[in-house]
């Protein structure tokens, strides 16, 4: 089961480095600093994925691949605005990024939006999830990285984009890994902070999201996260016309030491503020969105 998650995660994150330009930027400028001495040192927090939520897709079709490879469902989220649904899944080791999947509450946009969703992802007769043997981390690499309905006209992304930007992402980008989030807090003095990494990436010509303030805070205070804006792709569209849309982002978190496990001197990752915050995810979602990506 490690074996197929550890080919699954390997797939992931060789496709997604070489969609952002900005993961090998930032993994090679904090060598150079002496952060860390190479890149597999950095500690993924978690990995997020989008859906669509309609009928053999969403949540309970992706999350099958996860539960299968040891992960758990954790909690809900709910995002009213972006009419989106999430949940996090807390890996089978602690070595092992979490992961957040989040799904499009396509039945709460208007008639025409729905309709031209539906357009594509009713392709999908069946839960495709169904269909993988899920011991096979090679089939699974596969699956994620394969288009599940037919590449869009740009007329049909444009119209989505206006409504939901979320809607327009994942109608282009499906599966590919959103972003993947390096752990700040177990970093040398000096970086191992939201702040102090902030203050890092800028020197280095980094773009962070300022949604909300560029550091995002828990109401309680413990999980602090950043991120940069997404990376621009070159993308061809059914129509054949080519347009520069939003790919994916980095981010970047530091969650703090609970009270109770303040005296230890070890510090593990289960002393620390766990899960994920609604305030937080909120704006890290606009890392794709226009109102940053045209800044
Ligand atoms: C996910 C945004 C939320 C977090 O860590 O709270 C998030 C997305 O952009 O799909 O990543
Ligand atoms: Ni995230």
């Amino acid at each position: 089961m490690e074996n197929t998650l550890e080919v699954v995660l390997e797939g992931l994150m060789r496709r997604y480095a070489e969609r952002v330009p900005d993961v090998k930027k930032i993994t090679s400028a904090m060598v150079e600093e002496g952060m860390i001495s190479s890149p597999n040192e950095i500690e993924n927090d978690h990995v997020a994925f989008r859906t669509m939520g309609v009928p053999h897709l969403g949540i309970a079709s992706f999350e099958k691949i996860f539960l299968a490879l040891g992960y758990e469902k954790r909690d809900y989220f709910y995002f009213e605005g972006k009419k989106l649904n999430a949940y996090w899944f807390s890996p089978p080791a602690p070595k092992y990024p979490r992961i957040f999947v989040s799904e499009l509450r396509v039945k709460d946009l208007s008639e025409e939006a729905q309709k031209i969703i539906k357009s594509y992802t009713s392709e999908v007769k069946q839960d495709p999830v169904d269909l993988l043997d899920l011991k096979d981390g090679k089939a699974i690499d596969a699956f994620l990285h394969q288009p599940l309905w037919r590449t869009p006209d740009w007329a049909d992304y444009e119209r989505l984009l206006k409504e939901s930007e979320y809607a327009a992402w994942v109608i282009y980008n499906r599966y590919y890994l959103n972003h993947y989030t390096i752990s700040v807090h177990n970093l040398p003095e000096g970086y191992n902070s939201i702040q102090s990494f902030n203050d890092f990436l800028e020197r280095i010509g980094i773009k962070l999201n300022d949604a909300g303030g560029k550091i995002k805070v828990s109401p309680d205070g413990g999980l602090l996260q950043s991120s940069t804006v997404a990376e621009m792709i070159s993308a061809t569209f059914a129509d054949g016309s080519e347009h520069m849309i939003s790919g994916s982002y980095v981010e970047f978190a530091e969650r703090k030491v609970l009270p109770e496990f303040q005296h230890l001197k070890e510090i593990k990752r289960e002393h620390r503020r766990e899960g994920f915050e609604t305030g937080n995810a909120d704006k890290i979602f606009e890392s794709t969105f226009t109102s940053q990506t045209n800044r």
